[in-house]
Order: C-alpha cells, then sequence, then structure tokens
C-alpha cells in the first residue's frame, strides 16, 4: 500500500495544495492520502486573525474531499490541529507508521521544507521511515499568506473552492470581503428575476451618492446588493429566519408583512454574507427609514427610491435634491411613501412617522442657522 502524508497550515487551502498534492498521488501511485491541517502551537508564526481548528479543519475537508476528487482515496485527519504544542514530522510519521506498518509512506513537503529537511527532528530516522516528494510551486503559484492579502482586496476568489469561498465571507475570516462579482451572482440568485435590475441600478445610485455624500462608497454597494435579498420570501419564510436569530416580532400592522424583508434582509446579510452593523442597519431601515438615520442609511432609503429604473410622479426632483440635499431629499421621499399608503388605506408605520417628525426638525435646524449667519 501507498500512502501520502501531506501537513500544512492549510490557513487558508486553496487548489494550489490541492493540485499540487493529486498530481503527486498519480506520480506515486497513491491508495490513500492522508491531509494533515497543523495545530496551532502558541509560538509558531500562525497570523493572530487564523480561524479556530474546526472551521480550519472543515476548509481543508472542503478543499480535498471534492467532487472531483473521489475517484480518489483521500482523508483529511485531525492527529494534529486541535494541539496546542509542537507537533513534529517524526511524531506524526510513527503514529501513522503505527497503524500502518508496512506501507510505504510518501512524505509531501513543499521547496522551502525540501531543502531545510536536514534540520527537522530525528531527520534521519525520519528518512528510513518515509520517501520524500518535493512538491513544487509552480503547478499553481500562490501560497496561502499570499492569499489572505488578496482576500481583504476582494481577490483571490479563483484560487478557493467555491464552499470555502462562501464560509470565508460568511464569518469574514482573515478579513476577507466579497469579490463583487461573486456577492452580485449570490444576492441576485436569491431574487425574482424581475427585481434584479433594480438591485443593480440600486448599487449603481448608491455608489453615486456615498462618493456625493463623502460615505465608503464599498459599504453603500454592499447594502444596495443585499438589500431585498429576502423580498422574495413568503409571511412565513421571513418569521423563520427571525426565529432562528432569537428575535420575535411585535405585532404586526395592517400590510406591514412587506416590512419584514428589511429586518429579515439585514440579518442573513450578517449572518451569510458577514455584513458589518452599519450596512445591516443601512438594510434594516431602508422601507421605513427612523429618526435619527446615518448617512448611509439616507442613502440607501434613497438610493432604492430613485434609482433608473423607478417610474413614480416626482421622481425627478426627488433626484434632483437627493444630491443637493439629503434631508430634504429624504423628508420629501418619506411624505410621498405616506400619501401613496395613506391612498391605499394603509397606516403608515411609526418608525415613518418618527422619521419624518425627526427630518423636519433637522431641516428647521438648518435653515435657521442659515438665517444667523
Ligand atoms: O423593496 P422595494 O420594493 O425595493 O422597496 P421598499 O423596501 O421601500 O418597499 C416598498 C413597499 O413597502 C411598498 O409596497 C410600500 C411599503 N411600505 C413602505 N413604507 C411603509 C410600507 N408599508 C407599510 N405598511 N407601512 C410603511 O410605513
Ligand atoms: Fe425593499
Ligand atoms: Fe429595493
Amino acid at each position: 500500500m501507498n500512502i501520502g502524508i501531506f501537513g500544512g497550515s492549510f490557513n487558508p487551502p486553496h487548489i494550489g495544495h490541492v493540485k499540487a498534492s493529486i498530481s503527486a498521488y498519480e506520480q506515486c501511485n497513491l491508495d490513500l492520502l492522508i491531509v494533515i491541517p497543523a495545530g496551532t502551537p502558541p509560538h509558531k508564526s500562525l497570523p493572530l486573525n487564523t480561524p479556530e481548528p474546526e472551521l480550519r479543519l472543515l476548509m481543508t475537508k472542503n478543499a480535498f474531499e471534492t467532487e472531483e476528487n473521489t475517484s480518489k482515496h483521500i482523508k483529511v485527519s485531525d492527529i494534529e490541529i486541535y494541539s496546542h504544542e509542537r507537533n513534529y514530522t517524526i511524531d506524526t510519521v510513527l503514529k501513522i507508521r503505527n497503524e500502518y506498518p508496512y506501507a510505504r509512506l510518501f512524505l509531501f513537503v513543499g521547496t522551502d521544507m525540501y531543502n531545510a529537511i536536514d534540520t527537522w527532528k530525528d531527520s534521519a530516522e525520519l528518512l528510513k521511515e518515509v520517501t520524500v516528494i518535493e512538491l513544487p510551486r509552480c503547478v499553481i503559484p500562490i501560497s496561502s499568506s499570499e492569499l489572505r492579502e488578496m482576500l481583504v482586496e476582494r481577490k483571490g476568489r479563483d484560487f478557493i473552492a467555491d464552499s470555502n469561498y462562501a464560509l470565508i465571507i460568511k464569518n469574514r475570516l482573515y478579513n476577507a470581503k466579497p469579490d463583487w462579482d461573486w456577492l452580485r451572482q449570490k444576492a441576485y440568485s436569491m431574487l425574482d428575476p424581475l427585481r434584479v435590475p433594480h438591485v443593480v441600478a440600486c448599487e449603481k445610485e448608491a455608489q453615486r451618492l456615498a462618493e456625493r455624500w463623502g460615505v465608503n462608497p464599498n459599504d453603500a454597494r454592499e447594502a444596495a446588493i443585499l438589500h431585498d435579498i429576502t423580498k422574495k420570501l413568503d409571511f412565513y419564510e421571513n418569521l423563520c429566519i427571525i426565529s432562528k436569530h432569537g428575535l420575535s416580532v411585535e405585532k404586526l400592522g395592517k400590510n406591514e408583512e412587506k416590512l419584514l424583508h428589511s429586518i429579515t434582509g439585514a440579518l442573513v446579510a450578517q449572518s451569510e454574507f458577514g455584513a458589518s452593523d452599519t450596512v445591516a442597519e443601512a438594510i434594516k431601515w431602508h422601507t421605513t427609514g427612523k429618526a435619527g438615520m446615518s448617512t448611509l442609511e439616507k442613502i440607501i432609503y434613497i438610493a432604492d427610491y430613485i434609482e433608473e429604473t423607478r417610474i413614480l410622479p416626482g421622481i425627478d426632483e426627488l433626484r434632483r435634491l437627493a444630491y443637493i440635499d439629503i434631508n430634504v431629499a429624504m423628508l420629501m421621499g418619506l411624505e410621498m411613501t405616506v400619501e401613496d399608503l395613506v391612498s391605499r388605506d394603509i397606516p403608515p408605520n411609526i418608525a415613518t412617522i418618527e422619521a419624518i417628525n425627526d427630518f423636519k426638525h433637522i431641516i428647521s435646524m438648518t435653515s435657521s442657522e442659515r438665517k444667523t449667519i
């Protein structure tokens, strides 16, 4: 029996690890490849934001135990990952040797390790037990540390298994930020197809408003892309999301089921896409508004209203105002909504009324300040 042993930090695992070890698997004619994510010894130079062992183990499984690799016998082992002490390769190899006394063992190592093998603990004994195979980096020229840097820049997705990319973004591991195309694709797949142009236009408008009003345009884009992701869900599906997060809904008034999508949109944006609190709050208040809105919250409310596909009476005036005085635009938008609701015999939500009073107050303050100047 031929067994390959492939240890590493896998922080995160990437297609370079997988491709190189699969090609070595074939060349060594392996019957089994044992992949061993390393533990986190206190003094080893793993970066501070290294994910929990459970997550690193899961990511390593996701990366290696794929559909593509079903014809291969690959086992991801947890013999090192939970350990907080330094694991020497010789100890791990002897454990495997114990389990497979007659196997031929191949130890897969990267070039750096390969060149330093003489300096390893008990290297002479180790070399009696295993045949060392150098895994060249040239197959996929990427390292985990380069990848971690790319993830912060919304790059690197192509080097990572899809399930792992979703996991990294959901938990914002390594301070990763979502690749725009990936985020859009995920978000659009949750929408009624007829709503996609609205969300596309909303992102564009939110970005422009953010640039106009000095808000982080990336936050505005994220919030816009995600703001309606639960809109397609029915009343009970929305309630499920809310109770899954340990929350409950206060009594809903007539026709207020529609208001749930902003609450659940914010929850799902955080739990599935790792959105920040700032972004989640902007989603939460995008339908009703509220008193004391942040500029990002105003921007998402307004972008939702004025994006280029919307056709409403008075919309062009609102589009103009949004770039001149966003508070005046907010007041106009809120009042237009109330007018529309009242005409349909729907009482406006309390948050909408409070928002209107707040913006009236803000606008009267700024205009009296103007007078004193
Ligand atoms: O999700 P969108 O269609 O893009 O836009 P939205 O989130 O602003 O939702 C608009 C719907 O929400 C529209 O049917 C009117 C309704 N709505 C807005 N404010 C209130 C409201 N419904 C109630 N019951 N009360 C409100 O204050
Ligand atoms: Fe909405
Ligand atoms: Fe919307």
